[in-house]
């Protein structure tokens, strides 16, 4: 795309200049770091445009025969909590994904209940920020099939997933917005490549949303909360690597 049309597209878009976004802080009284203008807008502006003209697009989906022949396991691959492990040792029998927060009516579901919601497969690429990838097969209810029944409440913005693992005494947690939750690719996964999702991998349950990063995509899934704001989740930034090493909350690829 030459630098005319790409100027034009962004300001079609509304997308101006970095001086709008001095502006719009100037105005809070805050004044944006060299890192937050620079570096971020990286993630503003995937933001923005997967919003304006994306949020309904899929992520590519493969053929059987292009699934990697092993999908390698990254951060924690087996919870230390005690309360895990004693479902783990009973086939995750008595476990129960709670759903709460913003909603009219609070869920607490099996993981037969959830087997028996309508189910999605989906094969997909898996791409971690540490820059390395694998195609895998996925099976699970989507999301928004879940939150519905809950019930979302006018003021829920935010689906933030809460995890049994965690690094130093932090529970893992991850948070997209509501576009993402009722995408038809974002599903909570209970099967990989034809089998029971494997503990490595996130078991009971974990979240695929294709459309963004590895770290995203939450394993260990115990509860789901909505909520109107992050600024309360964690320290404020709406994921566990969010807030301890700054990656992006929108992780868009
Ligand atoms: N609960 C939890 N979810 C997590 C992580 C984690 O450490 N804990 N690591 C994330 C990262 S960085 C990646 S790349 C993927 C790895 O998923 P996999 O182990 O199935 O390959 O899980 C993500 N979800
Ligand atoms: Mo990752």
């Amino acid at each position: 795309m030459s630098g005319v049309s790409r100027r034009a597209l962004l300001r079609g878009a509304g997308l101006a200049a970095p001086g709008l976004l001095l502006g719009g802080c100037d105005a809070l009284g805050a004044s944006p770091s060299f890192r937050d203008i620079v570096l971020g807008t990286g993630e503003w502006l995937s933001y923005r445009v997967h919003r304006l003209i994306g949020s309904e697009a899929l992520a590519r989906e493969f053929a059987p025969a292009e699934m990697s022949p092993s999908f390698r396991t990254n951060g924690n691959t087996e919870p230390r909590s005690a309360a895990w492990r004693a479902h783990a040792d009973t086939g995750f029998a008595d476990w129960r994904l709670d759903v709460g927060g913003l909603v009219d009516a609070p869920l607490s579901l099996s993981l037969a209940e959830l087997k028996a919601m309508p189910a999605r497969t989906q094969i997909t690429r898996h791409d971690c920020v540490e820059g390395w990838s694998a195609i895998g097969q996925w099976t699970g209810v989507p999301l928004g099939a879940v939150l519905a029944q809950a019930r979302l409440q006018p003021a829920a913005r935010y689906v933030v997933l809460h995890c049994a693992d965690d690094f130093d005494g932090t529970a893992y947690y991850e948070s997209i917005d509501l576009v993402d939750a009722f995408h038809p690719q974002t599903i909570l996964a209970y099967g990989m490549n034809g089998g029971d999702l494997p503990v490595g991998h996130g078991a009971p349950l974990r979240l695929r949303v294709e459309r963004q990063l590895g770290y995203k995509q939450a394993k260990f899934i115990m509860r789901i909360e909505a909520v109107a704001l992050l600024g309360a989740v964690g320290r404020g930034k709406g994921g566990f690597w969010e807030d301890t090493v700054g990656y992006d909350w929108y992780a868009g690829i």
